[in-house]
């Protein structure tokens, strides 16, 4: 062989060399291939996903407090405030607070309408409750409010912090509904138990229990049927899940509401409705991204004195966050 040759076979082995470290260092690990569960939840920005709310709030505010605090000022404020839905009490509450803060100008007004309406949603504890294993999250409310999807995004969030979850599809009522949470489990990657359309939801939740001791998973979320308040018999069926879940739990940690905020106050009557029938300690408050009336926070709240502990701000798997209330007030008066 000559030296040009030689050459050339070097050049050419350095060449695949190059070519074969360069695939194997792109080439996707098991963790980016893998499930999308693994990955972090990216940080969703509030104040973009309450934009329709932040606008009708703001832009009505914003004239207000250019102007003098005069009579007119503090009517056009309540005013304001109840077309958010915050509520004719919690507005009036507010308003009267600010007033008695004596502000000097639009801006000290300003300040303490933001400092009264955190203090507003400030006292309740927010976080889930987690004191059996496995812990229970039941799923209940009317029909579309968000529950199976919310029950996805929370599954998600719970993976994310090293919890193992089982999701038992207990909305044996209608078609299409266990397919549906299956889906989610299979995105996400989480233990799931289904049953056939018909089948009795106490049996699911019972089996989501066992699965979840066979294989140690510490939650099961329990998905269940949207139904009115006036639907006696689901109404009867969603109580025995009820029982079910308390039998193999003993206690169930977090019974939530799910309530679409776009309903405004009409969900302040469901939720009534759901507190007499299943001990619901929490409220997810879903489609906050859709309406303009985010203030309906307050008032729920108010009325049913259960806290609000997760909203939902989107249709995608990470578009749950939890409520906190300084954030929330900042991203609708920004
Ligand atoms: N924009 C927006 N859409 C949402 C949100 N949460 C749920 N949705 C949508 O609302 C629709 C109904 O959601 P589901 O999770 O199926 O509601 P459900 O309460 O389980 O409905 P049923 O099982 O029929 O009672 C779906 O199209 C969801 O994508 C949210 O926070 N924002
Ligand atoms: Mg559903």
């Amino acid at each position: 062989m000559n030296n040009a040759a030689i050459i050339g076979v070097v050049v050419a082995s350095v060449l695949l060399l190059v070519v074969l470290g360069i695939f194997f260092v792109r080439r996707p690990s098991r963790e980016e291939t893998s499930l999308v569960a693994d990955r972090p939840p990216p940080a969703v920005s509030l104040g973009s996903r309450l934009a329709k709310s932040r606008n009708a709030l703001s832009g009505r505010l914003s004239g207000l407090f250019g102007g003098p605090l005069n009579e007119a000022f503090w009517d056009q404020l309540e005013e304001t405030l109840i077309a958010a839905d915050v509520g004719p009490v919690t507005s009036a509450r507010i308003v009267n607070s600010v007033r008695d803060a004596k502000p000097v100008d639009g801006q000290a007004a300003r300040t303490s309408l933001r400092d009264e309406m955190v203090a507003g949603l400030s006292g309740p504890d927010r976080a889930l409750h987690m004191t059996t294993n496995p812990s229970v999250i039941l799923v209940v409310g009317v029909n579309g409010t968000g529950k199976t999807t919310s029950i996805a995004k929370l599954a998600r969030r719970l993976q994310h912090d090293d919890h193992r979850v089982v999701l038992g599809a207990a909305d044996t009522f209608r078609a299409g509904a266990i397919d549906q949470l299956r889906m989610w489990a299979n995105r996400l990657g989480v233990e799931f138990v289904g049953a056939e359309t018909g089948a009795d939801p106490a049996s699911v939740a019972y089996r989501a229990m066992e699965r979840a001791r066979a294989i140690g998973a510490d939650v099961v979320i329990v998905d269940t049927a949207g139904r009115l308040h006036n639907n006696k018999n689901l109404m009867e069926e969603l109580a025995k899940v009820v029982r079910v879940l308390e039998r193999e739990a003993g206690v169930i940690d977090n019974v939530m509401l799910v309530v679409d905020a776009t309903t405004g106050q009409n969900g302040i009557v469901q939720a009534e409705a759901f507190v007499g029938v299943a001990p619901v300690n929490g409220i997810i408050l879903t489609k906050m991204d859709g309406t303009a009336k985010g203030g309906v926070v307050a008032a729920i709240e108010h009325e049913t004195q259960v806290p609000v502990r997760f909203i939902g701000v989107g249709e995608s798997m990470d578009d749950l966050l939890p409520f906190e209330p300084a954030a929330f007030v900042d991203a609708l008066l920004e």
